[in-house]
């Protein structure tokens, strides 16, 4: 009976570990549920336009950051009320979204840097190696705010991922929100070696920023599952014949 309630124990084990968290679906829309656990939230637009540093209203309002690096694979998102593929011109002057900032190894200092262009709704992007950050407009009103990389080396490195725009109901405020998803593999960022990720964004005045920290799961790949199964169903069986002999 004793090894019956262990079996049972593991085979449960290994059901959570096959069903944790939903798969992410680089379709241009931020799904809280697919995001769930790996992003933060900052949505809402307060009195005057607050959105926190800064002011500016829902076309400055920085919504959801996410972040999640499962399997090797790392997935980034952004929702905000800031046009990503256009920009922002506001009293005169052009407001441009920022790249996405990467700290690998948690000491407040970005190392890399993911650029992106969009063109005919589909985005491009670009990993850049940064060895100088340009801060945003604003950054002096807190701590490490780097809106663009200034200098850097491009790793060739392939990315998969979409861009949206819509009214989505996820946003407080209502209006138009913009989205962008993308993943590439870990192993392009050399310098990881371990530990927790942090990644930021901004656009370039700094008005709103998002920072999300995560640290890499991996889970049973299915064909290791199906070998641990196997050598279980074997474990048992094996049990099985001993109480009958
Ligand atoms: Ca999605
Ligand atoms: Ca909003
Ligand atoms: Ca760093």
């Amino acid at each position: 009976m004793k090894n019956k309630i262990s079996f049972m124990t593991v085979a449960a084990t290994l059901l959570c570990f096959a069903q944790s968290a939903p798969a992410i679906t680089l379709d241009g829309a931020f799904g809280l549920d697919e995001w769930a656990g790996n992003y933060s939230a900052d949505d809402g637009v307060g009195s005057g336009g607050f959105v926190g540093p800064g002011y500016g209203g829902q076309a400055f309002d920085v919504e959801y950051l996410g972040l999640r690096i499962k399997n090797g694979t790392v997935y980034f998102g952004l929702q905000t009320g800031f046009n990503l593929a256009d920009g922002v011109r506001q009293g005169g002057i052009d407001y441009k979204p920022g790249d996405f900032a990467i700290d690998t190894n948690n000491d407040g200092t970005y190392d890399y840097a993911i650029d992106f262009a969009i063109s005919s709704g589909n985005p491009s992007y670009s990993l850049y190696s940064v060895s100088a950050w340009q801060n945003s407009m604003y950054a002096q009103h807190h701590v490490a705010d780097p809106f663009q990389y200034k200098t850097g080396t491009l790793i060739p490195t392939a990315f998969s991922g979409d861009y949206g725009s819509g009214v989505f109901a996820s946003n407080m405020n209502g209006g138009t929100s913009y989205v962008l998803e993308g993943s590439f593999g870990l192993n392009a960022l050399a310098a990881y070696s371990g530990g927790p990720v942090t990644l930021h964004w901004t656009m370039s005045c700094g008005n709103d920023y998002l920072n999300v920290t995560t640290t890499p799961t991996s889970v049973p790949e299915p064909s290791s599952l199906l070998l641990l199964g196997s050598g279980l169903t074997g474990a048992a069986l094996w049990s099985w014949r001993r109480r009958k002999a």
